[in-house]
């Protein structure tokens, strides 16, 4: 097994078959030398339970709440942004949120609470939490059932918007909140690391986008507890697994925070759908047909 090795203090990160190897860093009032130094050199972090079990109950209860209310009012987007259905059993549910702390006060706190500042402050001194920028806050939930529209994700890198304009993407770290238990049974995040000081060329080209799910020999598991943080480097190869479990045992929810540096660019409901949302749409259409024989599981 081939092991990369970071300054002599760092746990090792161990290649291939690494579930349960990696580092688990506390998250205190900085983020501490060895930490952005196996950042800088690895492209990510895994914290050990930043929220406590009551705060991701509550956030998992928002959600809810979130879903109930769009559910009622029939909204297919926010700010131009789709929101991803598919079906659980026989109903209607929600699998992709975008700017989920506009409909939830107690998420909008919770993400501004004093814990996280070390975090934003390694995005930025003067970052801030885009509520109504981008996608806003956003929650996905993977289930691998029938009529799942989100149950993997293929491999790719989140600068994929700056390779259409030809510029190298410019740093950015990805912030995820884990609200569920993952071991690698469960699917989850997979990354190579060291793989977001690639250049250019390997970033357009070293894979596929969005095709390809098959383990990389370089990948490592991020295996999750609930109320887990992890932070990426967006340029980072990675990907999300398919559980091996079926049915409401494979449920993985991610919540990710948008910290952003550059000018204010507040959506609203006149904001236009980028166009990869329009092609994500049929083909999430064509996941969620309904197929004979199947089980709603
Ligand atoms: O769910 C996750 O942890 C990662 C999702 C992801 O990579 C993405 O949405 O770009
Ligand atoms: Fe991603």
């Amino acid at each position: 097994m081939k092991q990369i090795v970071s300054a002599p203090t760092h746990a090792t990160v161990a290649r291939g078959s690494a579930a349960g190897q990696l580092p688990r860093f506390r998250l205190g009032e900085e983020i501490t030398a060895e930490q952005a130094a196996f950042l800088d050199e690895h492209g990510f972090l895994l914290f050990d339970r930043v929220a406590s079990l009551d705060e991701v109950a509550m956030l998992c209860a928002e959600l809810d709440q979130v879903e109930a209310g769009w559910l009622a009012e029939g909204r297919r987007a926010v700010n131009g942004i789709p929101i991803f259905y598919g079906r659980r059993g026989h109903r209607p549910w929600v699998q992709r949120f975008a700017f989920t702390s506009l409909f939830s006060e107690a998420m909008r706190r919770f993400v501004r609470d004093l814990r996280f500042e070390p975090i934003r402050r390694l995005v930025g001194d003067r970052a801030r939490v885009g509520d109504d920028e981008k996608d806003g806050v956003v929650v996905n939930r993977y289930l691998n059932a029938p009529g799942s529209v989100s149950a993997e994700l293929g491999w790719h890198t989140d600068g994929l918007r700056d390779l259409f304009y030809l510029r190298m993407p410019q740093a950015m770290l990805n912030v995820g909140l884990h609200l569920d238990d993952c071991p690698a049974e469960n699917g989850g995040l997979r990354l190579i690391p060291g793989s977001h000081r690639q250049g250019f060329a390997s970033m357009c080209f070293h894979k596929p986008y969005f095709v390809g799910h098959a383990p990389d020999p370089d990948e490592v598991v991020i295996e999750t507890r609930p109320g887990d943080l992890t932070v990426h480097d967006g340029r980072l190869w990675h990907r999300v697994a398919r559980s091996e479990r079926r049915g409401d045992a494979s449920l993985r929810r991610s919540l990710y925070v948008p910290y952003l540096t550059g000018p204010y660019e507040p959506k609203s409901e006149s904001s236009r759908t980028p166009a990869y949302h329009h092609l994500g749409r049929l083909q999430r259409a064509w996941r969620a047909r309904p197929r004979r024989g199947a089980s709603s599981a």
